[in-house]
């Protein structure tokens, strides 16, 4: 998969790019991430990339150029499965939505910034709006990271052991089992015997009926959300 990020806050990737399962999958050529900095295609003289809303609102919007000029050189490059902006008034991201991203070739995703990006690119662009949850963030630069995350380790070879991102929590809409490792008791505190019984049918049996409990007393809205 390669993922092409579009920003004008290059610097903030780095942290996301550079550790963890996201850097594994990149040393193993899973996946190739590409950021651009908006700024470097604009044809402002004195590197503008933004400006004053047309009907006085306050705040500043990114302008057209710079990222219609970045978009189509790629789009000459590659094919685009989805080219997403990351927005607060976009649909919130799920595991769902993860899951069918991770089946991409080529993905963009455009970061919003400011008040916004001028609603034409919007228009002719973007094929995919997505939010992250319902509060503000300064910025789409963590949203893009959040999603890049939670796509690249759905991505088959990333994970070493693919059950264990098929057992996550959320995968069936069901949150995640209680779990245990060494040592079975700690200060009188007694690991469920089942846990212990090598019976996987039992051991089985156990975690869906905990999952369930889980999911229905901490976020009953999942069993209703299928
Ligand atoms: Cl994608 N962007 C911004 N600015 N704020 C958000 C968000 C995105 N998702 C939740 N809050």
């Amino acid at each position: 998969m390669r993922i092409d990020i579009l920003t004008i806050f290059p610097d903030l990737f780095n942290g996301v790019i550079q550790n963890s399962i996201v850097k594994r999958a990149i040393d193993k050529q899973i996946v190739e991430i590409f950021v651009h900095n908006i700024r470097d295609y604009t044809k402002n003289k004195h590197l503008k990339v933004d400006d004053s809303p047309f009907g006085g609102t306050a705040g500043m919007v990114l302008q057209i150029q710079p990222i219609a000029d970045l978009i189509e050189k790629l789009k000459t490059e590659r094919t685009y499965n989805h080219i997403i902006y990351t927005t607060p008034d976009g649909k919130t991201l799920n595991q769902a939505k993860a899951n069918m991203l991770s089946l991409s070739e080529n993905l963009i995703i455009l970061c919003g910034h400011y008040k916004g990006i001028d609603q034409r690119i919007r228009d002719h662009y973007i094929t995919m709006e997505i939010s992250i949850g319902d509060y503000v963030l300064t910025g789409g630069e963590l949203a893009a990271a959040v999603i890049t995350d939670s796509v690249v380790r759905l991505i088959p070879g990333v994970i070493s052991d693919i059950e264990s991102a098929l057992s996550d929590s959320f995968q069936d809409n069901l949150l995640a089992p209680p779990i245990y490792t060494r040592p079975a008791e700690y200060n009188g505190w007694k690991v469920p015997d089942v846990l212990l019984s090598g019976n996987h049918k039992e051991i089985e049996k156990w975690e869906m009926e905990q999952s369930l409990e889980k999911t229905k007393k901490l976020r009953p809205d999942l069993l209703n959300d299928k």
